[in-house]
């Protein structure tokens, strides 16, 4: 657990290849919040993920969990080159109904959880992108002012230009 201190409470925006834009919080060794800024699920906002993180090397640090919609996401960071590179497989219904997931999704476990049932999962869609980070921070863990509020357009410039604080 030692070994992750550098890496836990770091709030990262990163833009992947195809240009959706993402952002997350490292909450703890165990935790994640994120919202989605650009791309199929622009406007999503998640909360108290559980993930699982470890260190690789130096630097270099795996992030993966599966989500309530049944997508499974499995991310690396590489700090010292500020790249990442994530690998997300997306349930087909996700693919085809992204609207459905686009909330705030701690509000509507249920319908995640009804939806994954009704709609179909396979052929599953794959992501497999790199992606550059435009902003990283330390702001300690288990801060809950860090992914409080519902994304909108600008807010990553906002972030970057820190105009919003934490
Ligand atoms: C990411 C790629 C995918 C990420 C989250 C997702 C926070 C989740 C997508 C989804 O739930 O639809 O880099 O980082």
């Amino acid at each position: 657990m030692k070994k992750l201190n550098e890496f836990l409470g770091n709030h990262i925006i990163y833009t992947y290849e195809n240009g959706w834009e993402y952002e997350i919080y490292i909450k703890n060794s165990h935790t994640i919040d994120y919202r989605i800024h650009s791309g199929m699920v622009k406007g999503r906002w998640v909360r108290n993920q559980e993930a699982h993180i470890v260190k690789l090397l130096e630097g270099v640090y795996k992030v993966s969990w599966t989500e309530p919609t049944g997508t499974d996401v499995s991310l690396n960071f590489m700090l010292n080159e500020k790249r990442t590179h994530g690998a997300c497989f997306f349930p087909k219904w996700v693919h085809e109904h992204p609207e459905i997931t686009v909330c705030y999704q701690n509000d509507y476990i249920d319908l995640m959880k009804e939806s994954r049932e009704k709609y179909e999962t396979y052929p599953k869609y794959v992501l497999d992108e790199f992606s550059d980070i435009t902003f990283i921070k330390n702001v300690g863990v288990d801060n809950e002012k860090v992914i409080s509020k519902a994304p909108y357009e600008g807010m990553t410039d906002d972030i970057r230009a820190e105009k919003l604080t934490f």
